[in-house]
């Protein structure tokens, strides 16, 4: 952790144009101009890379989506052959690997605290302490707040329903996210980016506490993210989650040629310790790859209990034997009549199933059921959305359930409808069977309604709004 402070201390007063700098490693996840001069990171001084290489370089960071795995991949192996040759120039180990931030390991009582080198002012020697100079907002510890009521869970690993890396029909959630073409923001997201990924971004983050407009911590911007220095063991850690799920041989991992070669026509593109730029695609970090990392450990804190190594996998042929999923037979049930614009007060809507569209028995047949909540869009970095949901059939209404406190990192960016990798909202699918096979059991009758309740538990400055409320069904597996 020490030779990783003076790393981004060495980084941190590079040029910008300088692709092993501090700001322009941050800039491949995220740029924005005005952003970064709102907070004193680019000033008329500096000269920006020619717009031809922003365009390539900046802004690629893939999220709400199947690529978000497999690029930070890629850029945390960038990252780390950049600060293994700044560390070897500082006469240090030569060889150095970022740090996992293991915050769900259940057997450490100090996991969720925030690692105490990224809290101290000064180094040991008394020099200021790079982890540190960054803007948060006082969170030490991943736990509920006030304005963020759900906790960091492992759900996304061992889930029966999200034995598929890839969506397997519309209306799914899925480990590793939708399908897409090279998106920076905009899709289905993925199990693993929903939770721990982005409930840790906005957590660390925090909420300003003064009077708008009070900038938010750099963690919940995806602008500026990767500024701080966190970022990285979060992301190291996120990457060891998949490397876990992938040893688990129910698991499915994507393979088809559209994601391992993808995407086309723009690839992915990183610096080198040298400076020059190298491109890579997603089975560069399979198992195998060039980019498959080592971890000393993939059970504590995975969910994962019993990793299976699974040597083949970059080949495909080898993946499980012959793995090619089979469709899923998955339905629209019904969905609510028009979007909702949810500011600072609760809003509801109702979505009604048809008589005809009801299965006759949601529960207990191996049907499951998955609250969509589809193209939501903000304006703000991030935004936060408790679910709640309500179930009606025959005669009885469950209480109202709080089934999701969804972190939308990047909702802002995934919102916009200019630049070049314009968003089409966040998606989320959430898992709703167990809640309605509960009220169906006990109403000895199927469901005929479900409420939806959001609000934003933050306070809600600006509006969040869901263009549609979905329900689908799909069997089991
Ligand atoms: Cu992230």
């Amino acid at each position: 952790m020490e030779w990783y402070a003076r790393a981004v201390g060495a980084l941190r007063p590079r040029r910008i144009t300088d692709r092993t700098s501090w700001r322009y490693l941050g800039a491949i996840h995220g740029f924005d101009e005005d952003t970064s001069r709102e907070q004193g990171l680019v000033s008329d001084q500096d000269t920006l890379p020619p717009p031809s290489e922003r365009r390539t370089v900046f802004n690629q960071c893939q999220h709400q989506g199947w690529y978000f795995l497999p690029w930070h991949r890629g850029y945390l192996a960038a990252f780390e052959a950049i600060l293994g040759k700044v560390i070897e120039d500082l006469n240090g180990p030569s060889d150095w690997g970022v740090p996992y931030w293991n915050y769900l390991d259940s057997s450490n009582p100090n996991a969720r605290r925030i690692p105490q080198e990224f809290l101290d002012d000064t180094l040991p020697d008394g020099t200021p302490n790079p982890l540190s100079q960054v803007v948060r907002h006082g969170v030490t510890t991943l736990a509920p707040q006030p304005w963020f009521p759900t906790d960091i869970s492992l759900t996304a690993q061992p889930a029966p329903t999200l034995t598929r890396y890839t969506a397997a029909a519309p209306g799914l959630p899925s480990y590793g996210g939708g399908s897409t073409g090279f998106s920076q923001f905009g899709g289905l997201t993925g199990a693993n980016e929903g939770n721990p990924h982005n409930t840790v971004h906005v957590l660390v983050g925090g909420i300003p506490s003064g009077p708008p407009p009070v900038l938010g911590g750099w963690m919940t911007d995806p602008d500026l993210a990767a500024l701080d220095p966190i970022f990285w063991v979060h992301h190291c850690n996120v990457d060891r989650l998949w490397a876990a799920w992938m040893t688990d041989p129910s698991h499915i991992q994507e393979i088809g040629p559209a994601w391992s070669a993808g995407p086309f026509p723009q690839q992915f593109t990183m610096p080198d310790p040298t400076g020059a730029l190298q491109t890579f695609t997603p089975r560069e970090t399979l198992p195998g790859g060039r980019l498959d990392p080592t971890y000393d450990d993939l059970i504590d804190g995975t969910g994962i209990a019993a990793p299976v190594i699974l040597a083949g996998l970059n080949a495909p042929a080898s993946v499980g034997g012959s793995v090619t999923p089979s469709p899923l037979n998955t339905a629209l049930l019904a969905a609510n009549a028009a979007s909702l614009s949810v500011g600072s007060d609760e809003v509801a809507t109702r979505v009604t199933l048809p008589a005809t569209a009801q299965p006759a028995t949601l529960a207990p047949a191996p049907q499951r059921v998955f609250l969509n909540l589809e193209a939501i869009r903000g304006t703000l970095p991030s935004g936060i959305l408790d679910v709640r949901v309500i179930i009606t059939a025959g005669t009885a209404v469950s209480e109202p359930e709080l089934v999701d406190t969804l972190a939308l990192f990047g909702l802002g960016k995934a919102s916009r409808t200019d630049g070049a990798h314009a968003g089409a909202g966040v998606t989320v699918a959430i898992d709703i069977t167990e809640l309605v096979e509960k009220v169906e059991t006990k109403a000895g009758a199927a469901v005929e309604a479900v409420d939806v309740r959001f609000n934003q538990p933050d306070g809600g400055e600006t509006p969040i709004t869901v263009e549609r409320v979905s329900l689908y069904s799909a069997p089991a597996g």
